[in-house]
C-alpha cells in the first residue's frame, strides 16, 4: 500500500548503503520494539499509559493517606510537593493524552477504512518519545529529587535559580525538559492524525460520514499541534531563566511573572479539551450502538467540537482572575468561558437525545458512557460557577477547584476511556471481558469517585487549600477529608477489579466474533483482532454508519430488517489483496529517541558533553532513518 511516507521516499528504490540489516519480522517479542503497524503501536500506547495511571493513581493514594487527618506525617512537606506534581503532571501528561493517543492510533484508520496512519514510522518514534519521556520524568526521584512546583509550574517559582534556594533539586529543570521532550512526541502523533484523516479515508468516506470519534480526535490533533509550541517557549524561558540568568519572569529585573502565566494557560486551557474531546469522542461511539439508533444530531455534534476547538483559546485567563488583570479582562474572559459552555451543553442535550427512546442495553460501556455524562455534567456545572469572577476570587486555590477539574477529568475522560476498554477490548484481543466483574467494577468506581471528590467542593468553599500537606485540627474538616481518604481507595479497589478481569479475559475469555456488539462502524467489519492490513479488500463507503447500513435496512412501514451477510459490500481494488504493501519494521525510530533523554539529562545537569554526545546520536539516527526506505523494496 502507498502512504504518504511512501511518496516521498519511494523515488529511490535501488538497495543503499544502509547501517543496519533491516528487521523483517512483524511477529514475535522483538517485533514489538520495531514495529510500525497503528494497532500496536496503539497497545503500546495503552499498556504504557495505564500503567504510569497506576503510578499517578499511587501517588494519589499517598497524597490521601497524608490527608487522612489533622497533622499528618507520613510525607513531608519537601515529598509532597513532589508527590502531588508528579501526581498532576503523570495523569494529564502521562496518562490522559496518551491513553487518548491508544485509541486514536488503534481505532482512527480502522474506522476510516484505511490500512495504517500516513506516516507509520513516526507514529512509532512518538511512542519512543512517550515512553522514555516518561522515564526521564521519573527518573528525578532517584537523581537528586522529582519535579515540586505543581503541574503548572508558575514562574518564578520554577525560573528562580537552584542556587537561591525556592525549590530545593532539580525537579523544574527535569519538569520543563521532559515536558519539552513529551511534547515532541505529540506534535508528531496530532500532525499524523490529521495528514491521515485528510488523505487516507477509504473511498466514499467523506468528511461528514467520518465517525464522532474521528472528528473529535482530529479537533484533538489540531488543538496539539497548536498548543504544544507555545508551552514549549514558556519552558525554555523558564530553563533560561533558571539557568543562564536571564530574566523573561523575573519582576525585579523589568521581567514579567504573568507572562509565563498568560502563556502556560494559553496551552493550558486549550489542554484541558485536548484531555476532555476523546472522552466526548469515546461516548458518542458508544451510546449509539447501545441505544440501537444512530447518534442524535450528528452535525450538530461535530459542529459543536469543532466551535469548541476555536472558543477554547479564548478563555485562558479565567484561570488568572485572582492575579489582578483588572475588572475588563476579568469581564471578557468570565463571558468568554459562559459562552463555551454552550456547545458542551448542546452535545449533552445530544447524547441524551440518542438515548431517549433507544432499545437501551446497559452493558458496561453503556454504564460508563452514562456515568461519563452525570459526572462530566457535574464538573461543567462547577467549571461555570468558578467562571463568576466573584465567587472565583473564593474557590480559586481551594480544594472546590481540585473537586472541579476532577470531575472533568476522572468523571469526565477517565470514564469514558474505560467504557471504550469495555467496548473495543473485543476487537484488540478478541475476546469480550467479563460483564459482571466489569458491573462490579463501574458501580465502586462510580460510588468510591463520588465519595473522593464531592466533599472536596465543600471543604474547598470552607477554606481549605489545594497543595497543602496538612491542615490544623479543630477547622471542621476532619470527617470530610477521611471520608475522600475511603472513597480513593475504592476507586483503587475498582481499578483492581478491572485487572482483575483482564487476567480473568485472558485465560478464560471465550472468542468473541467480529462484531459482538452490533455495531455500527468500520471498525467492527474487519476480523477481532483485525490483520495487519486492516481489511483485506479497502471498503467503499456510501453512508455514515456504514456498517449498521451494510446489515440493515428498513422495510416499507420503517421497522428494521436484517440484510443477508455479504449483501451490498462493495469493495475498492478488488484484486489487491494478493499483494497488500505494508510499510516495514524498522528500528531507526527507537535508535533515533534515544538521543532525547541523553541530550535532555545533559541539559538538566549542565554536561555539556551529554549535550554534544546526544546531538551527534541525534544526527546519526536521523541519517539512518532518512537512507531506510519506509516499505523495503520486494516485500
Ligand atoms: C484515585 C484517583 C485520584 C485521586 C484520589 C486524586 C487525588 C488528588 C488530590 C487530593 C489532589 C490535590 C493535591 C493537593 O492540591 O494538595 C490532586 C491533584 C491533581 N490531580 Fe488527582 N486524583 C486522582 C485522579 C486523577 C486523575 C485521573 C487526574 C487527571 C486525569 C488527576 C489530575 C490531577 C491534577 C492535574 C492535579 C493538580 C496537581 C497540582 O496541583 O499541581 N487526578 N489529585
Ligand atoms: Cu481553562
Amino acid at each position: 500500500m502507498t502512504t504518504v511516507e511512501d511518496a516521498l521516499t519511494h523515488v529511490e528504490t535501488k538497495p543503499v548503503n544502509r547501517m543496519l540489516q533491516r528487521p523483517r519480522s512483524t511477529t514475535g517479542a522483538w517485533s514489538w520494539f520495531t514495529t510500525v503497524d497503528h494497532k500496536k503501536i496503539g497497545i503500546l500506547y495503552g499498556v504504557t499509559a495505564l500503567a504510569f495511571f497506576l503510578i499517578g493513581g499511587i501517588e494519589a493514594l499517598l497524597i490521601r493517606v497524608q490527608l487522612w487527618g489533622p497533622n499528618g506525617t507520613v510525607l513531608t512537606a519537601n515529598q509532597y510537593n513532589q508527590v502531588f506534581t508528579m501526581h498532576g503532571t503523570t495523569m494529564i501528561f502521562l496518562m490522559g493524552m496518551p491513553l487518548s493517543i491508544a485509541f486514536g492510533n488503534y481505532l482512527i484508520p480502522l474506522m476510516i477504512g484505511a490500512r495504517d496512519v500516513a506516516f507509520p514510522r513516526i507514529n512509532m518514534f512518538g511512542y519512543w518519545v512517550f515512553l522514555l519521556g516518561g522515564l526521564f520524568l521519573y527518573s528525578s526521584f532517584v537523581l537528586g529529587g522529582a519535579p515540586n512546583g505543581g503541574w503548572f509550574g508558575y514562574a518564578p517559582l520554577t525560573s528562580t535559580p537552584m542556587s537561591k534556594g525556592f525549590l530545593p533539586g532539580h525537579g523544574p529543570d527535569f519538569w520543563t525538559i521532559g515536558l519539552i521532550m513529551l511534547g515532541i512526541g505529540s506534535v508528531t502523533s496530532a500532525l499524523n492524525f490529521i495528514v491521515t484523516v485528510i488523505n487516507m479515508r477509504a473511498p466514499g468516506m467523506s468528511m461528514l460520514r467520518m465517525p464522532v470519534f474521528v472528528w473529535m480526535m482530529t479537533v484533538v490533533a489540531f488543538l496539539t499541534l497548536f498548543a504544544m509550541p507555545i508551552v514549549t517557549a514558556a519552558l525554555m524561558m523558564v530553563y533560561l531563566d533558571r539557568n543562564f540568568g536571564t530574566n523573561f519572569f523575573n519582576a525585579s529585573m523589568h521581567g514579567d511573572p504573568l507572562l509565563y502565566q498568560n502563556l502556560f494557560w494559553l496551552f493550558g486551557h486549550p489542554e484541558v479539551y485536548i484531555l476532555i474531546l476523546p472522552g466526548m469522542a469515546v461516548v458518542s461511539e458508544i451510546l449509539p450502538v447501545f441505544s440501537r439508533k444512530p447518534l442524535f444530531g450528528y452535525s450538530v455534534v461535530v459542529f459543536s467540537g469543532i466551535a469548541i476547538g476555536f472558543l477554547g483559546w479564548g478563555v485562558w485567563a479565567h484561570h488568572m482572575f485572582a492575579t489582578g488583570i483588572g475588572p475588563v479582562a476579568q469581564s471578557a474572559f468570565g463571558v468568554s468561558t459562559m459562552i463555551i459552555a454552550v456547545p458542551t451543553g448542546v452535545k449533552i442535550f445530544n447524547w441524551l437525545g440518542t438515548v431517549w427512546g433507544g432499545a437501551v442495553r446497559l452493558a458496561t460501556p453503556m454504564l460508563y458512557a452514562l456515568g461519563f455524562i452525570a459526572m462530566f455534567t457535574l464538573g461543567g456545572l462547577s467549571g461555570v460557577m468558578s467562571a463568576i469572577v466573584p465567587a472565583d476570587t473564593q474557590q480559586t486555590d481551594s480544594y472546590f477547584v481540585v473537586a472541579h477539574f476532577h470531575y472533568v477529568l476522572f468523571g469526565g475522560l477517565v470514564f469514558a476511556l474505560f467504557g471504550g476498554f469495555y467496548y473495543w477490548w473485543p476487537k484488540v484481543f478478541g475476546k469480550m471481558l467479563d460483564e459482571r466483574l466489569g458491573k462490579t467494577s463501574f458501580w465502586i468506581m462510580l460510588i468510591g469517585f463520588n465519595l473522593t471528590f464531592f466533599p472536596m467542593h465543600i471543604v474547598g468553599l470552607e477554606g481549605m487549600p489545594r497543595r497543602t500537606y496538612t491542615y490544623g485540627a479543630g477547622l471542621g474538616w476532619d470527617l470530610l477529608n477521611k471520608l475522600e481518604t475511603v472513597g480513593a481507595f475504592l476507586i483503587a479497589t475498582s481499578v483492581l477489579v478491572f485487572i482483575v478481569n483482564i487476567v480473568h479475559t485472558k485465560l478464560r475469555g471465550e472468542p468473541c466474533g467480529e462484531d459482538p456488539w452490533d455495531a455500527r462502524t468500520l471498525e467492527w467489519a474487519t476480523s477481532s483482532p483485525p490483520p495487519e492490513f486492516n481489511f483485506a479488500e479497502i471498503p467503499i463507503v456510501t453512508n455514515r454508519d456504514e456498517w449498521w447500513h451494510r446489515k440493515y435496512t428498513e422495510d416499507e412501514d420503517g421497522r428494521l430488517v436484517r440484510l443477508p451477510a455479504g449483501a451490498a459490500t462493495a469493495t475498492a481494488e478488488p484484486e489487491a489483496h494478493h499483494h497488500i504493501h505494508m510499510p516495514s519494521p524498522s528500528y531507526w525510530p527507537l535508535l533515533f529517541t534515544i538521543g532525547l533523554p541523553i541530550l535532555g539529562y545533559g541539559f538538566v545537569f549542565k554536561n555539556w558533553w551529554l549535550v554534544g554526545l546526544g546531538a551527534v546520536w541525534l544526527m546519526f539516527g536521523m541519517t539512518g532513518w532518512a537512507t531506510e526506505p519506509s516499505t523495503e523494496p520486494g516485500t
